[in-house]
């Protein structure tokens, strides 16, 4: 990575940069979400909101990863959803009804975009502006950030804006009058919103729940690119289950799943991957992955790529040594039949609650009758998460129903988590157990879009004795690490 340039540059650059532009860029991939599924969400969203209403939704922040670099950017979900637009620096309004401009012109949305500079783009990539994002999202009324200020809000006559609540890490780039910070002080100023004193207009609940309804139930765009990030995780579950060995460290796995990952063309993860050797499995969120031998215990593995937005989330426990001892196989088996408990009754309509104690009453009577615990109500000491949640363009993706419905695509995932020092015999301890998968709630049951990867023991077992390509992809020892006087 390149320090800062200097401004002498700048000449050169917009040479190079006419050059970049008039060579379009050949071999992207062609399964994106189309601007017709953008404009139909854009649609469905007006049609929940309530007379002379508003939705404002801003890009995510930009966010600094260390002095003058910035994490890779992820767009807020709201507006990839809504739009397509991956760039930051950008506010969508949605309009209930037509609105009549000073040019007379009506419109019912207008969308605020990063202007094109060729400084910039040399360094940070190319931008759509307003020209690209009209022919490549298919919305009509878009303009360059900096003219938001001209731009009249009228709100005066609106009911309600609906919108998210406005994030607070907000950086100011003060080299740029148009970055995020200006937009939202803008917009804030328009509507009367002072510090912290929001209008009485502005709806956030309402926002969650237009979102929530629209966001729950998946379209069949959607579901495309959803089971393709699903068996992508689910196929680097089983190269990662070929190769394993004791002497791996849980980077090293770590790297064989996103590798694979990144062989299909998946840009992201949903989140940051948990790999978990023996103890290490029983903290749930376990991001660090620092054990340099993942040894022979069992290795629990929560892997979700993100495919064009849309993330999986799957988990697979398995032996590290290739074969479940009995106590392991004990804690698996119950894993497994209080996933298999919750699967039977997925259908439309059935409460997320009931799906949930059909999972945890397998799990509570099965360590009942192990000896792990005594009473019923101990169960959330070894079980201490819920079995289930919408993935999406979030991980834990917003939903809003009680119930499930056709097209919702879930989560279950129970688990059964034994520290070292736990209170029952320590024969257990260290055993730590989630098995995840991802379904497709249909009207009268489900569809397992997991099933790529194996998750009974036997079928685990198998997939651990057959051979992949990685074991024979070997590296030289690293000589710098000898240590060596300066
Ligand atoms: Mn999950």
């Amino acid at each position: 990575m390149q320090p800062k340039l200097s401004l002498r540059c700048a000449f050169f650059l917009a040479a190079i940069y006419n050059c970049l532009s008039a060579t379009a860029q050949k071999d992207l991939p062609q399964d994106y979400l189309t601007p017709a599924f953008h404009k139909g969400r854009r649609e469905a969203a007006r049609a929940l909101m309530p007379d002379s209403s508003v939705m404002v939704i801003f890009a995510a922040p930009t966010r600094t990863y260390s002095n003058d670099v910035e994490y890779l950017y992820h767009q807020n979900p709201d507006l990839y959803y809504f739009t397509g637009y991956l760039e930051p620096h950008a506010v969508l309004l949605l309009f209930k009804e037509q609105q009549k401009g000073t040019n007379g012109s009506f419109y019912n949305e207008a969308f605020f975009v990063q202007k094109r500079n060729a400084r910039a783009e040399q360094w940070t990539g190319k931008r759509l502006g307003t020209e690209g994002a009209k022919k490549n999202l298919g919305i009509t009324n878009v303009f360059n950030g900096e003219t938001l200020k001209d731009f009249t809000i009228d709100t005066s006559y609106s009911s309600k804006i609906i919108m998210a609540a406005l994030p607070e890490d907000v950086a100011n780039n003060t080299r740029d009058s148009a970055d995020l910070y200006d937009l939202i002080a803008g917009f804030k100023e328009e509507v009367g919103f002072a510090g912290t004193v929001k209008p009485a207009k502005i709806d956030n609940r309402l926002f969650r729940e237009i979102t929530g309804k629209l966001r729950e139930i998946k379209t069949q765009e959607e579901l495309v690119l959803i089971r393709k990030a699903v068996e992508i995780s689910c196929l680097a579950q089983n190269e990662v289950m070929k190769t394993v060995r004791a002497d791996m460290s849980e980077m090293e796995v770590r790297g064989l799943h996103e590798f694979v990952h990144k062989k299909y063309g998946a840009e992201s993860l949903g989140y940051g991957s948990i790999i978990g050797a023996g103890e290490n499995g029983c903290i749930l969120h376990y991001m660090e992955n620092t054990k340099t031998k993942i040894g022979n215990e069992m290795l629990l593995m929560d892997v979700g790529a993100e495919y064009h937005g849309y993330t999986a989330d799957v988990t697979r426990t398995i032996p590290a040594d290739g074969k479940f001892s009995i106590e392991e196989r004990a804690i698996y088996q119950l894993v497994y039949e209080a996933q298999e408990a919750a699967f039977k009754i997925l259908k439309d309509g059935t409460k997320w609650s009931d799906a949930a104690v059909a999972a945890k009453e397998i799990i509570a009577y099965g360590l009942i009758k192990l000896g792990i615990i005594k009473y019923y109500s101990e169960v959330d000491t070894y079980y201490p998460h819920g079995l289930s949640h919408h993935i999406g363009l979030d991980v834990h993706d917003r939903g809003f129903s009680q119930t499930l419905k056709k097209g919702m695509v879930i989560t279950i995932e129970p688990g059964i988590y034994i520290p070292n020092g736990s209170n029952c015999d320590k024969k257990w301890w260290s055993i730590a157990v989630r098995i995840e998968d991802d379904v497709l709630i249909r009207e009268n049951d489900y569809e397992l879009l997991s099933s790529f990867a194996p998750r009974s023991i036997e079928g685990i077992e198998k997939m651990i004795t057959e051979r992949s390509l990685l074991d024979d992809y070997k590296l030289p020892a690293l000589k710098s690490a000898q240590k060596k006087a300066f």
